[in-house]
């Protein structure tokens, strides 16, 4: 097992991680920016070492600070948790160069899984049902009208180098297609220093349903079921489920056939998420691959029992899959993520600031996972998120009767959060019935404001 772990990240996920190296018996360094002196992710591990100012860039990103701090402090692992270096392969080829444990998958899969094109062949190859659009990259906005004449329009153009919703265009006709091509592609020159295009055959309306897998070191590897996180926003997640209302045994098997076959292939290690859009007619394709662990996790480890952290641990160690999962994974009950977010429930805009009053909901089945207390602060330099509130029931309605119940009961005063937009949500009539897809929160808001 690994003796002392660095936990590269703050705020909740942070914390999640030191909780979960604690229980295992396992030594916690927290490092920090000057910005979060004060948090618990600080105060709650063993050792903290501050690694530079506020500026994510000046400390979090800065790999040679936090190489150096786990250097200083002597651990045999680090945890990326989300975010910031979690999907940076060069920092997981430095932990090698290091000899500290990287806590994910090996550089190699991360930069296949960050680029993609070679993703989506990589999947194809293995059978994993794709969008139709284009083989590998494209050439020049010549060759880009001549895929989306054999795919036919609407058609998106992503960047290689993309993901999360930057450097996307929907190009709806022949004649729109230059400059779109060309603007998309700057901007992904600009974004992510490269301005290399594919083309997918657009879906008007898709959900958004995303499988957790964990696959250990010796070439097992195993699905947890999916999540549903249709309900977003600029391509912010507001709200998380599982099981998807949509996804039957049947589609769920298959998934979970094809992704082990497709995994143990490409070589994959420790947990990942494989996304994947529905379209109307409720076909699942493949979209990309994230290698790290998820915001929304939890919800996956309320209806499955499993631990996905300490299951990274394990794996991380050499555990085989067979000693950290049961023979035969069951799926209980329903459960759903509130992201509570510091910022103005109508206009989005962030809202930091001292914390003054703070009171977090309890009781059977509910879950908050927060680094914030009273007289805490939220930095304005890092992500708005300041919790999440997850709830499990034996169905999704009593899910919901919870959450509404939880919401209720979830006092932050001194800043705004997004608990109001949730509540409305949840009083939403289409939302109840689960009658929604990724533009869902557009209408949502759309009619609000009418
Ligand atoms: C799409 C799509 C429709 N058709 N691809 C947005 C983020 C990136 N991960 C993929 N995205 C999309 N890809 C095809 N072929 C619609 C989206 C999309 C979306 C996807 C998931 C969740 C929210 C979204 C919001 C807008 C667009």
């Amino acid at each position: 097992m690994l003796r002392k772990v660095l936990v590269a990240n703050r705020g909740e996920i942070a914390l999640r991680v030191i909780n979960a190296c604690k229980e295992m018996g396992v030594r916690t360094v927290a490092v920090y920016s000057e910005a979060d002196r004060n948090s618990l992710h600080v105060r709650f591990a063993d050792e903290a070492i501050c690694i530079g100012p506020p500026r994510p860039t000046d400390s979090y990103l800065n790999v040679p600070a936090v190489i150096s701090a786990a250097e200083i402090a002597d651990v045999d692992g680090i945890h990326p948790g989300y975010g910031l270096l979690s999907e940076n392969a060069n920092f997981a080829e430095v932990c090698r160069a290091s000899n500290v444990k990287f806590i994910g998958p090996p550089p190699e899969v991360t930069r296949l899984m960050g680029e993609k094109e070679k993703a989506r062949q990589a999947m194809k190859k293995a059978k994993v049902p794709i969008l139709p659009g284009s083989d590998g990259v494209l050439a020049n906005e010549e060759e880009a009208l001549e895929w989306a004449k054999k795919v036919g329009y609407p058609v998106i153009l992503k960047a290689k180098a993309g993901g999360g919703g930057r450097g996307m265009r929907i190009v709806r006709s022949a004649e729109e297609l230059p400059n779109l091509y060309h603007a998309a592609s700057t901007e992904a020159a600009n974004a992510f220093g490269n301005g290399e295009m594919y083309m997918e055959k657009f879906i008007e309306r898709p959900r958004h349903i995303e499988f957790q897998v964990l696959a250990d070191e010796h070439g097992n590897v195993a699905t947890l079921f999916e999540r549903e996180c249709s309900i977003q926003r600029r391509h912010q997640k507001l709200i998380e489920e599982a099981p998807s209302l949509k996804v039957t045994p049947k589609m769920r098997d298959e998934i979970d056939k094809t992704l082990r076959r497709c995994l143990t292939e490409i070589g994959y290690q420790n947990a990942g998420t494989v996304e994947f859009l529905m379209d109307e007619d409720g076909q699942l394709y493949f979209i990309e691959m994230n290698t790290r662990i998820q915001v929304e996790h939890p919800v996956t480890e309320f209806i499955t029992g499993i631990d996905l952290v300490k299951a990274q641990l394990l794996i991380a160690s050499g555990e085989k899959l067979s000693n950290i999962l049961p023979a035969k994974l069951e799926m209980r009950g329903h459960a759903i993520e509130c992201r509570i977010n510091a910022e103005n429930p109508v206009k989005f805009t962030p809202s930091a600031g001292k914390i003054t009053a703070f009171n977090v909901p309890g009781g059977n089945g509910v879950r908050v996972d927060t680094a914030q207390y009273a007289e805490g602060v939220v930095p304005p330099y890092y992500d708005s998120l300041i919790a999440k509130l997850i709830v499990h029931g034996a169905t999704r309605a009593e899910a919901i009767a919870k959450m509404e119940r939880a919401l209720s009961q979830f006092v932050v005063q001194g800043i705004e959060t997004s608990i109001p937009l949730h509540q409305a949500i949840f009083a939403d009539e289409r939302f109840r019935a689960g009658d929604f897809d990724t533009k869902f929160m557009e209408r949502f808001l759309a009619e609000r404001s009418s």
